[in-house]
């Protein structure tokens, strides 16, 4: 066994972090677990339970291949502790602390901060499996059904991640954090999930299209941040996360790639040429173009809140802390201290919208909201050339950040998609031009009628470009049980 990265499959909890040494905390995971069992069953994908679905399940943490694929029955899926391997002599690399070796042990000035971090970024995990759980019997195909409960295990498996974090590191606080974690629900009115986006409902798979793109997008860059934690076990249990995470986003990308993709030839084919046209659209059986664009409009915005307020004494603190990064820290050029300096802010000041400049520290949450933006971007721009391809005058926009927020500055007012401030009865008239209404929501529903031949595909999205571990068309990624 390469001690680096190879992983003890052994015990009930598969790890690479030698647990069958460590009986304290081994014994309180063996605790946690059948809890979790519980939960996955109550909670995670409803009416699937017993189907075989070809997963890829982490045996390694080797970047150059860590995955094995197979069938598994979900509630059997190896759900493992893995950590990045560490990395000699690693230092902190930011903040008040820079220059000093990276913690294997909790600073204890910096507990309640990090276990903080720690319960948040945990908490989102089971929460989108909630939101994700009635998706399977809608699904337009059994290779997305597959990629749903393959988000859905690994977002378990991350839920794993921050709970060993929990039980090692934070004793018995810890070991009630999380059996909190396992405790709230998505959208209940007496315990919800802790974060906004995390309370709403994924109720189509245009929605979870979106939400792969756009939230698990946040997960990438909240992730990226933690990953250049000065407290090393953070660093190297969400370096890891990383590696699954990207597979989301891929899921995200191309599902909203192929549904654009297949209503713009569904008009090429009927020689519609006004994207406008909702009606005429509608009748081929796809989704119009600005519907899908309302329902951007609407997961962009509702992942935006997930980066806090613009200015933040909590960023700040983290920050010179050393325990929370920004995005990709050691490319940036400058004193990683960030003790002088500054970065601009969008405020809302008198009715408008204007840049001031803030001090550095206070402005975390708006720089690695700002990253995301820029890396959002990316994947609109290709949807647009799907739609460009077929001689279709549209192009998806991601709305101005003031659009629709519930956190931070633009909470307290009404912007549009274009960053124009609408007096409230205004933006009443104008909500449903630019999110989703329940019409839009009817029709989108009256598409989602399962497709679980192999090979097949929903009308309303376009097969996908290749297969899951190179699986030829007509693979049967789920062996559903009846
Ligand atoms: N909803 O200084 P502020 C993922 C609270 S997604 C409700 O503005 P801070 C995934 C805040 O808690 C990534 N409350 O915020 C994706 C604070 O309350 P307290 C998840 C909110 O702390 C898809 C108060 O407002 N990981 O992995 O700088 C599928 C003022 O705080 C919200 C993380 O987020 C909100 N949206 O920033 C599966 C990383 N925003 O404590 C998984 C860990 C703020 O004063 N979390 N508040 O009562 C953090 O780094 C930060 O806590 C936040 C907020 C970015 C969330």
């Amino acid at each position: 066994m390469n001690e680096l990265f190879d992983v003890d499959y052994d015990g009930l909890i598969p790890n690479n972090v030698a647990l069958n040494s460590d009986e304290r905390v081994k014994r309180a995971l063996e605790k946690w677990h059948p809890g979790y069992i519980s939960w996955w069953h109550d909670m995670g994908p409803q009416g699937f339970q017993e189907s075989l679905v070809y997963l890829r399940t982490a045996v390694s943490v080797d970047p150059k291949g860590w995955a094995k694929f197979d069938y598994v029955r979900m509630p059997e899926y190896r759900w493992g502790i893995l950590l990045a391997p560490q990395v000699q002599e690693r230092q902190v690399n930011f903040g008040a602390h820079k220059g000093e070796k990276a913690w294997q042990e909790v600073p204890g000035e910096y507990r309640a901060m990090l276990r903080r971090l720690i319960v948040i970024q945990g908490d989102t995990e089971p929460a989108s499996v909630e939101q994700q759980r009635h998706l399977g019997k809608t699904a337009p195909s059994l290779y997305d059904m597959r990629n749903l409960f393959q988000v859905n295990v690994e977002e378990g498996r991350h839920l794993w991640a921050m709970v060993y974090l929990l039980h090692k590191y934070f004793g018995a606080d810890g070991r009630d954090e999380a059996d909190q974690l396992l405790q709230r629900r998505s959208g209940d009115a007496d315990t919800p999930r802790m974060l906004g986006a995390f309370n709403e409902k994924t109720p189509d798979w245009l929605s979870f299209f979106m939400f792969t793109y756009f939230t698990d997008r946040d997960g990438k860059m909240q992730l990226e941040a933690l990953a250049q934690s000065g407290f090393d076990p953070l660093s190297r249990t969400t370096r890891f996360m990383l590696t699954e995470e990207a597979h989301h986003m891929f899921v995200g990308e191309t599902g909203v790639g192929r549904i654009v993709e297949r209503t713009a030839q569904a008009m090429k084919e009927a020689g519609i040429e006004d994207p406008h046209d909702i009606a005429a659209v509608r009748k081929l059986g796809v989704i119009d173009l600005p519907t899908i664009q309302k329902k951007m409009n609407l997961h962009f915005s509702l992942t935006l809140d997930l980066f806090g307020n613009e200015i933040s004494t909590n960023a700040a603190n983290a920050y010179h802390a050393g325990m929370k990064g920004r995005f990709r820290e050691e490319r940036i050029k400058d004193d990683h201290k960030l003790e002088s300096g500054t970065y601009p802010v969008l405020r809302l000041v008198d009715g408008k919208i204007v840049s001031e400049d803030v001090a550095a520290l206070s402005g975390l949450n708006m720089r690695l909201r700002d990253d995301y933006v820029a890396d959002a971007a990316i994947g609109v721009g290709r949807w647009n050339q799907g739609i460009a391809k077929y001689g279709i005058e549209f192009e998806l926009k991601l709305p101005h950040v003031a659009f629709h927020r519930h956190i931070g500055e633009f909470s307290r007012t009404n912007a549009d998609v274009d960053g124009n401030i609408l007096p409230p009865a205004e933006w009443t008239k104008r909500r449903t031009e630019m999110l989703p209404s329940s019409a839009d929501r009817d029709f989108i529903e009256s598409l989602m009628q399962p497709e679980s031949t192999p090979g097949q595909f929903a009308g309303w999205i376009a097969p996908p470009k290749t297969g899951i571990d190179n699986k030829p068309g007509d693979f049967e990624y789920v062996k559903i049980a009846t």
